[in-house]
């Protein structure tokens, strides 16, 4: 897979529809976190000039694009839809190579991408409004959806193509234009997005990308023309966005950390429950928000559940996802190596949970230039350790013993975050009750904590958002905010709350 050989590829910044240099001169790599030697491309290494003439290019375009009826914007978009559907193979090994997610799962963010696009330019002919009643005769009352203006979105790693278009697309079809600052680990999967853009005629100055590290994210937020922040990431970062943004009167969407939790009940499908877990855990290396980070399990199936999946874990094969024998992939970089490396020797230490597999990093022979760490279960943990707390973004999960339905749902609610859940149980009422008390954004019943589908809503509740839900219709009242309008048709001065009317 090694492509070492070639020269790495030069890729650009889009402003005002020019692909263009960042004004440092400046480039970065764009690595392979399975094979560091396998250099994806070089990428600009943008400032707060790129940035600020992206946002120029935003306002110069952002009349016209307001002015073009939706349904048109939306036509545009479903030429988009296709050109991704067409381009998804292409962009799925493009993304398993920058990302490190195993091909199968790559194709799953690549669809999760084409299935958001032709749901959410569907929106183009409806962004439905409502009317109401007036107070007063011969008036008449409406509300419908505005743009906000220039856009600034903000990326992470892990879904590279997927976070990106929940943004995109309902901005666009909103009828706002925006500047997205890519992930810096996956800028080919956003390039590739908005590549997609220009070809399916998405006009000049409407979608523009600056690539690099913290400096263009932050003249993005500090940009006066910039009227929102929709931002996927970590919870420190996410705090001092929203800071910045409530000193300049921004709106600000967040969706950060997650700490989620399989419920296991005494009545549940075991074998079942062990597969979901192994898939909620392990799927992306981990690296999802809604990871099952925590598995909590009734004491008279504890035994039988862990034992089950451990030996399951033990069986992953962990390598370079192009293998598509490989079932976990890569940890995206040196950084993320580290913290979730930190984790293992927390919850070992400090915490005295039980390593019941795994805890290594993996350095021989294939594994010897990537960054991958085995699969890893912790057994008899307790619900405050830190590693039953915090996120560890990583192959890493941790197995709570408790003894009733209340317990497991106390546990569960006893974290920061509240993105996802999932109970396994055979019970109808336990199943109920659980998702009426599990205080998350998602709730899931005999399936594990990740796998949202695009036209429900996804965010968290507590530390993980800020009350905003992507996906979905929801997604709308991020991208647009709501204008009443009142037509008096009575031809003299009628005031509301104070005239009488006459019956
Ligand atoms: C994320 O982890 O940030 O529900 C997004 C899921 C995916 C999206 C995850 N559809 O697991």
């Amino acid at each position: 897979m090694t492509q070492a050989a070639e020269s790495p590829k030069k890729y650009h910044n889009y402003i005002g529809g020019e692909w263009v240099e960042s004004s440092s001169g400046e480039f970065f790599e764009n690595i392979n976190p399975a094979d560091h030697n396998d250099i994806v491309g070089l990428f600009p290494k943008s400032n707060q000039e790129d940035v600020d003439k992206a946002v120029a290019a935003a306002n110069e375009a952002a009349t016209r694009w307001r002015r073009t009826p939706a349904p048109k914007r939306a036509e545009l978009l479903f030429n988009l839809a296709e050109i991704l559907r067409d381009n998804k193979e292409q962009f799925t090994r493009d993304m398993t190579r920058e990302m490190g997610k195993v091909l199968s799962e790559a194709g799953g963010d690549v669809q999760e991408a084409i299935d958001c696009t032709y749901y959410t330019a569907g929106e183009g002919r409806r962004l439905h409004g409502f009317t109401t009643k007036a107070e007063m005769p011969n008036k008449y009352a409406m509300c419908e959806r505005q743009p906000v203006g220039i856009c600034g979105l903000i990326t992470p790693f892990n879904f590279p193509m997927a976070i990106p278009s929940w943004k995109l697309i309902p901005a666009l079809v909103c009828g706002n234009t925006v500047v997205i600052k890519s992930g810096e680990d996956v800028p080919l999967s956003t390039i590739n997005l908005v590549k997609a853009c220009e070809e399916a005629g998405i006009p000049k100055g409407v979608v523009n990308v600056v690539n690099g590290f913290a400096e263009p994210g932050k003249a993005l937020v500090e940009n006066e023309d910039v009227r929102l922040i929709s931002f996927t990431g970590s919870t420190d970062t996410g705090r001092i966005i929203a800071e910045q943004c409530a000193r300049d009167n921004k709106i600000v969407s967040l969706e950060m950390g997650g700490k989620n939790a399989i419920i296991v009940m005494d009545d549940a499908d075991i074998d079942n429950a062990v597969e979901g877990s192994l898939w909620g855990a392990f799927g992306t290396s981990g690296q999802r928000c809604t990871a099952s980070s925590r598995l909590i399990i009734h004491e008279d199936v504890y035994e039988e559940f862990t034992t089950k999946l451990v030996e399951k874990v033990k069986e992953l094969k962990v390598g370079n996802g192009l293998d598509e024998s490989v079932q976990v992939g890569p940890v995206i970089n040196q950084q993320a190596m580290d913290k979730i490396m930190s984790y293992i020797e927390i919850g070992q230490n400090e915490d005295g949970a039980t390593l019941a597999c795994g805890g290594k990093r993996l350095t021989e022979g294939e594994h010897a230039n990537g960054y991958f760490i085995e699969p890893t279960v912790f057994t008899n943990a307790t619900r405050d350790m830190r590693i039953s707390q915090e996120e560890i973004f990583g192959p890493v999960t941790t197995c709570i013993k408790i003894s009733s339905l209340e317990e497991a749902i106390d546990v569960a609610n006893d974290v920061k975050y509240g993105l996802s859940s999932a109970i396994y149980t055979q019970d109808v009422n336990q199943a109920f009750y659980a998702t009426q008390e599990l205080y998350t954004g998602i709730c899931y019943v005999n399936s594990a904590t990740i796998g949202a589908e695009v036209h429900l809503p996804f965010g968290g509740t507590k530390g993980t958002g800020n009350g905003h839900r992507e996906a979905g219709t929801q997604v709308l009242d991020i991208f647009s905010e709501w204008k009443a309008i009142y037509v008096d048709y009575s031809g003299k001065l009628q005031k509301a709350q104070i005239d009488e009317v006459e019956i």
